[in-house]
Order: C-alpha cells, then sequence, then structure tokens
C-alpha cells in the first residue's frame, strides 16, 4: 500500500487542512518567485559566452538568494527526529477525569502529528547514538492544539529547569573541539552527571538497553512530568501519561548499535518510513496512571519530582485509547522540521503541574522557537496551525500570513461589536486549576525531593541479569571513555549507592577500585548553603521490584514488520523460499532476499528470484534474523562470499535467531557452530532442517537469544 495521504485526507481534518499548501508541480511551467516563466534554468547571463556573469540577472539572483537562506538553526536539542502523521481515538469517554474534548467520544479520530528524536546529536547525526528518544505528539483537536513532549524514558536528569542549559552544555559535543558527535561517553557529560546525585535514576535508564532502541516503533513514551486532568465540575486528577507499543519494546546490542551508525545512519528514520509507506502502521496506546489529589502526599517520592516516577505495581496503567501513524510527511522540512510542539500546548480538561522542571519547560518552548522559525507567526506554519478556529488581536510581526480585516486589534471594543469574543468557561474557554497555594518565595529544593537513589535501585533491581549486564557494560563503555579517573572515581561513588555490585563490576572493567570513603555527594550546592541539607537520602520504597521497569517483560511474541534476512544463490530451492516466506509474512514479518549481485538469483527450478540487496551493499546488523533456504549449489556459492558468513557470525553474535534448512557444511564456516550443544540448537535460537518455519517464527518472537552473551566468543 502506497502512502495512505491523498486518499485520506478527506477523513483527517488536518490532512485537509494542509491540503491547501501542497504543491506538486505537476504539467506546470518553471518559473521564479514572481511567477515569471523561466526559458533557460541553464545558464546564467553573461557579456558573450565567456564573459562575466551579469548583475541584471535577476532569475540567477533569485535562485541563489533562496538557496542561501535555506538553512535555519537547528533545535538546540532533539535536532534529529523524524515524524508522521496519524490519528488517535480513545476507547472510552474519560468524562468523569477530563473534560478535555478528544477525550469524549470513541468515534471521534483526532489528527495527530508525532516526532520522535535523539536529543544530544546534530540534525544529521546517527539514528542508534546511546541516547533518550524523544517522543512529541500534537494533537489537533477541535478545541485547539494538545501537544504531549515526553520522552522514551519516564524520568528526567534534573530536578528543576534552571539546570538544563548545564545538562545540556555537558552533554553535546566539547565545546572546544566539537567532539564526540552524538554521545555522551566524553569527560563533560560524565563530569556533570558525577556532580549531579538527582540524575542517578535517569542514568540508570540512559545505560540501558532503552538508550539504543530496535525501532522508533518499538519504544514506550512517556509524558515524564505529573499533569492534571479537569473534569467539568472542576475536579481535578493528578495523571502520569503513557504510550505502549503494540509491537513491544525492544532494543538492540551495543555492538550492533556502533555498526548500524557506520552502515545505515537514518536506520530508525528509514525504518519509520518504510513500515508506513508498505502499510504496517505503528500503533501505540495511550495509557494513564490516575491518582486522587488526596493522594498526593501518599508515596515516598514526591510526585512532583521529574527524576521519580509512579511505579506500575502501585498505580496501574489505564489504557485509554490507540495512536496509529499512517502517512508520512511530504516534505522534511515544511513538516518535520518545522513543527513546534510546547508543553505548553494545553486544552480545556488537562492541566500543569507544579514541577519544577515543566515550569522552567513551559517558558523555554515558544522562546526556542521565536529564535529556530524566526518570529511569533510560527502557529500559522501549516504544520502548526490548529484546525480549531483561531481569532485574536495578536498582529504584524515577521512573515505574517492572515490579513485581518477591520478597524480593531484590542479588547475590549465596541467598534467590532467586541469581536472576537471571550468564551464562558460553559461554551469551552480555558480556565486554570484554581489550585491554592500560600508560600513564601525561595529559591529552594524541597525535602520530599532528596532521595536520588531508591528508584535507580528499584530500577536496576527490576532487570533481568542480562540487563543488568548490559547496563553494567555501558557504564563501563562510556566511563572507559572518560580521561579523569577522578571523575571515574566519583561515579564509581554514586554507582554504589543505587548498588554495590554494579559498581565493584565496573570499577573492575576500568581497573580502579570503588573509593572507599563516602564522599560529599552533592556538589551543586548554593555557595552559603549547608551542604548537608543537600546530602541526598534514601528512603525505604515500599518496593523492590518493577517488572514493567524491564523491557524483557515487555511484548514478546509478535513478529510483525521483522525483517528476515534470507541469504540466497543461484540454485536456491524454490520450495524451501517460498515456505518460509509465506509462514513468515503470515505472521506479518518482512522478507527480504540477499544475494551475491543486486538483481536477481535463478532458483533450483529456474525461476529468477529478485534480490532485495546484495550481500555487499548490507550488513547483518540491520536484520533481525536469518535464514537459509536449501539448494545445494546455493549454499556451495555461499561458502565462497566471506560476507555471507560474516552474516552468520553476527547475527550470531547478536544473539539474533539463525535458521537453516539444511546443513551440508555451510555452517561449519561459522566460528560458532563447533562449540554448539547439537541436541539443543533450538534453545540458542539456531533451527537446522527443512519444514522448520513454525519453530523459526517463535524464535524470532524471542527476539534475542540473549545466553550466547555469556560465551562471547564470537569475534565478530
Ligand atoms: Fe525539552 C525540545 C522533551 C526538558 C527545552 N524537549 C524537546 C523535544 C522533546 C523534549 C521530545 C523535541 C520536540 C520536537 O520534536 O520538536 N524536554 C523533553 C522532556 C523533558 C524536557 C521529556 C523533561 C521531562 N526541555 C526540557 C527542559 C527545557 C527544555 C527542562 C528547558 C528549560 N526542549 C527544550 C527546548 C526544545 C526542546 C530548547 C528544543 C527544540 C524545541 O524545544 O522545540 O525548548
Amino acid at each position: 500500500m502506497k502512502n495512505e495521504g491523498s486518499k485520506k485526507a478527506s477523513e483527517n481534518e488536518k490532512l485537509k487542512d494542509l491540503e491547501r499548501n501542497r504543491e506538486i508541480s505537476k504539467d506546470q511551467f518553471l518559473t521564479t518567485n514572481q511567477g515569471v516563466k523561466i526559458n533557460d534554468d541553464q545558464n546564467s547571463l553573461k557579456a558573450g559566452d565567456r564573459g562575466a556573469s551579469l548583475l541584471e540577472d535577476f532569475i540567477l539572483r533569485e535562485k541563489i538568494t533562496h538557496f542561501d537562506h535555506e538553512r535555519i538553526p537547528e533545535r538546540i536539542v532533539h535536532a534529529r527526529g523524524s515524524a508522521a502523521h496519524g490519528y488517535f481515538q480513545v476507547y472510552e469517554s474519560m468524562e468523569k477525569y477530563t473534560k478535555a474534548g478528544f477525550l469524549q467520544d470513541p468515534s471521534k479520530k483526532t489528527p495527530v502529528f508525532t516526532r520522535f528524536s535523539t536529543v544530544a546529536g546534530f540534525r544529521g547525526s546517527t539514528d542508534l547514538a546511546r541516547d533518550v528518544r524523544g517522543f512529541s505528539v500534537k494533537f489537533y483537536t477541535e478545541e485547539g492544539n494538545y501537544d504531549l513532549v515526553g520522552n522514551n524514558i519516564p524520568v528526567f536528569f534534573i530536578q528543576d529547569a534552571i539546570k538544563f542549559p548545564d545538562l545540556i552544555h555537558a552533554v553535546k559535543p566539547e565545546p572546544h573541539n566539537e567532539i564526540p558527535q552524538a554521545a555522551s561517553a566524553h569527560d563533560t557529560f560524565w563530569d556533570f552527571i558525577s556532580l549531579m546525585p538527582e540524575s542517578a535514576h535517569m542514568i540508570m535508564w540512559a545505560m540501558s538497553d532503552r538508550a539504543i532502541p530496535r525501532s522508533l516503533r518499538m519504544m514506550e513514551g512517556f509524558g515524564v512530568h505529573t499533569f492534571r486532568f479537569v473534569n467539568k465540575d472542576g475536579k481535578g486528577t493528578f495523571v502520569k501519561f503513557h504510550w505502549k507499543p503494540l509491537l513491544g519494546t525492544h532494543g538492540v546490542t551495543w555492538d550492533e548499535a556502533q555498526k548500524i551508525s557506520g552502515n545505515d545512519s537514518d536506520f530508525h528514520r528509514r525504518d519509520l518510513w518504510d513500515a508506513i509507506e508498505s502499510g504496517q502502521f505503528p500503533e501505540w496506546e495511550l495509557g494513564v496512571q490516575l491518582i486522587p489529589e488526596e493522594d498526593e502526599h501518599k508515596y515516598d517520592f514526591d510526585i512532583l519530582d521529574a527524576t521519580k516516577l509512579v511505579p506500575e505495581e502501585l498505580v496501574p496503567v489505564k489504557k485509554i485509547g490507540k495512536m496509529v501513524l499512517n502517512r508520512n510527511p511530504d516534505n522534511f522540512f515544511a513538516e518535520t522540521e518545522q513543527v513546534a510542539f510546547h508543553p505548553g500546548h494545553i486544552v480545556p480538561g488537562i492541566d500543569f503541574s507544579n514541577d519544577p522542571l515543566l515550569q522552567g519547560r513551559l517558558f523555554s518552548y515558544t522562546d526556542t522557537q521565536l529564535k529556530r522559525l524566526g518570529g511569533p507567526n510560527f502557529h500559522e506554519i501549516p504544520i502548526n496551525r490548529p484546525i480549531a478556529p483561531m481569532h485574536n488581536n495578536q498582529r504584524d510581526g515577521h512573515m505574517r500570513q492572515e490579513i485581518n480585516k477591520g478597524q480593531t486589534s484590542y479588547q475590549p471594543n465596541s467598534l467590532r461589536g467586541g469581536c472576537p469574543f471571550q468564551a464562558k468557561i460553559a461554551e469551552g474557554g480555558f480556565d486554570s486549576y484554581p489550585e491554592k497555594i500560600d508560600a513564601k518565595k525561595v529559591r529552594e529544593r524541597s525535602e520530599s525531593f532528596k532521595d536520588h537513589f531508591s528508584q535507580a535501585t528499584l530500577f536496576y533491581n527490576s532487570q533481568t541479569e542480562v540487563e543488568q549486564q548490559h547496563i553494567i557494560n555501558a557504564f563501563s563503555f562510556e566511563l572507559g571513555k572518560v580521561g579523569e579517573t577522578e571523575v571515574q572515581e566519583r561515579m564509581l561513588g554514586l554507582l554504589n549507592e543505587v548498588n554495590k555490585d554494579l559498581a565493584k563490576e565496573v570499577a573492575s572493567n576500568l581497573g580502579i577500585k570503588v573509593p572507599k570513603k563516602k564522599e560529599q555527594l552533592n556538589h551543586g550546592v548554593p555557595a552559603d548553603y549547608d551542604p548537608e541539607r543537600y546530602e541526598p537520602t534514601k528512603s525505604n520504597p515500599s518496593i523492590e521490584k518493577d517488572p514493567a521497569l524491564s523491557m524483557m517483560h515487555n511484548g514478546f511474541g509478535n513478529i510483525a514488520t521483522r525483517q528476515v534476512a534470507f541469504l540466497c544463490a543461484d540454485g536456491v530451492d524454490d520450495n524451501s523460499v517460498n515456505d518460509m516466506k509465506k509462514a513468515l509474512e503470515k505472521e506479518g514479518a518482512m522478507v527480504n532476499i540477499v544475494g551475491p549481485n543486486s538483481t536477481e538469483v535463478k532458483t533450483a527450478g529456474g525461476k529468477s528470484l529478485k534480490v532485495d540487496a546484495a550481500f555487499r551493499t548490507t550488513a547483518s546488523v540491520v536484520f533481525d534474523a536469518f535464514y537459509v533456504p536449501s539448494g545445494e549449489k546455493a549454499h556451495k556459492a555461499l561458502k565462497k562470499i566471506p560476507k555471507a558468513i560474516h552474516f552468520l557470525n553476527e547475527g550470531y553474535k547478536h544473539c539474533k535467531p539463525i535458521a537453516v534448512a539444511q546443513e551440508n557444511g555451510l555452517l561449519e564456516e561459522t566460528y560458532f557452530w563447533k562449540d554448539l550443544d547439537k541436541k539443543n540448537l533450538e534453545e540458542d535460537g539456531v533451527i537446522v532442517g527443512e519444514g522448520k518455519s513454525s519453530e523459526f517464527v517463535k524464535a524470532i518472537g524471542k527476539h534475542r537469544f540473549w545466553k550466547r552473551e555469556e560465551k562471547d566468543s564470537i569475534p565478530a
């Protein structure tokens, strides 16, 4: 199925709205921006055919000037992103909790535009960086735009927005040499983190496989902050937002991530694009954790502290609706680059909490768009304008599109009969939640924000052994890239507060010791404050584990959209290819024929089998599983292609399922075959023999066979 765009435009109010700006130039003359038809776009106007170009050449001048101005500043964070259109539909009315119009009617589809991003890298950086992923959704509701601007990690590094510029300065490439790109494995980042114990929880997530997702379609999303639902009676309920992907939550290995970055740095962008183009629309369920106002102080953490999550064990996630992304943008710049998200874009029925990180964000996002998009009319850019009617007395500014008619641009007025009117609350007018506040103005951090380690420990304890090992490896890699032993030691001191074994293992990999002396943990205290007051504490958490925090407890079995490489050469058996293909495609997996050249292979039955990629143009790391169909002649040929053997070796190293329809010596060429327990091959995700499609489907559904990592004997 092709991009749904124009076909579905009539069903989606936002797509209909965008239609008036779409331009395709079909059957049209080339013109200047002034509409003058161009006769020669190949040669500039010159004094003689070898002569100097003439200043008079308005066609040349206009073309070059526009080109010179094509770039706008990239986002200071989340510069690298990919986005898609779609819709959201609620399962049942949420009127008990919120009056938000788009959460009332299960028959209504609300258009959305969703952008995913990495945080630290520049616009052209790799998709597979170890990093947090942004997860921003713009709901074009009938009551105005609502933006849920979250991440794929439910907590944040810092508690107060005033630290955000410091955090970002520390993680971005270092200012003297602009190295490294899209990576946190460098001195300034770990220097900062080691001095900020409040980042302990988030850093555990960032060092887990959550930070190297298999696909943007296989990530959870989180609103992070506690927000507030408000119903039509004015009653508030605290709410935490979750996005749960229907394909499950999966990561890749670190070795794979690094290799994908070289082989296809657009891996996530391409994957999202291809899935939508092929009609396999990514889907997420929106979940909410609802916390009655009476329970605000019930927990051993503060719900206003963005370094804490509300464990699902304590407050279950209620799934309230589904988002489907079903259309790729027409133009990357116009849509993905120019879209402007803002956590302050809310609609009646949703409100903020006093989380000091959120409060700072409410300032930052408009401010950044003014710079990035060049002025105060960025709301008029097609991708940003609401489908809800928009009328006010704001006027003028750079690039104003709207032609406001009439004499008045103020409120109140009588000359225009008072238009535009203010709306009563019953008419949909927004009213802020009347939270009672009685406080002194202070620059302080609440005592209830001081426990920086309990949830870091909870996260670590909730991981499987394999996941814990990956976290140890990630810390060892990242801190191993740090030049200053002092920074490494300070980090080990913090890790020791999270889990002693974790600190010990990382220290041993670094070749240094966990410092014995417990030093003052929080170095970021105001100058004239007692550091004791800022020293982190550890509470007595009410739970020790929460399975929801482990990716490996999430969404296995589904193989839809998994990319399977069929390693083929001339002489491949027809049935062996077709039967497996049919079985995999029935489950929604994608079959890719990989062959010696990029055109075709001849099957044993004399048919031509179209090749999707040649060994030389692709790599094992972009596939989820491997299948070698039978065919003696084909196997003989594959044995002579070192890259084909490398596919199997590397696939094995990355713990991916491998099926070989017929073993006649090909597997003997690999590093791993000789060490395998031939009686228990399937437990190790290696399936040998014809007609084993259901075993292979099951193996792909398991995602990875992590036990292989214990051997780590594959030098691929
Ligand atoms: Fe932010 C972009 C998510 C804290 C300031 N942020 C941005 C984007 C996402 C987030 C997903 C990309 C939006 C897009 O796709 O265009 N940010 C978060 C989350 C945070 C967070 C989940 C903590 C819970 N951010 C945060 C703070 C500040 C900012 C504390 C500043 C005080 N964020 C920005 C920004 C950006 C941005 C500078 C850059 C580009 C943009 O806004 O549009 O204003």
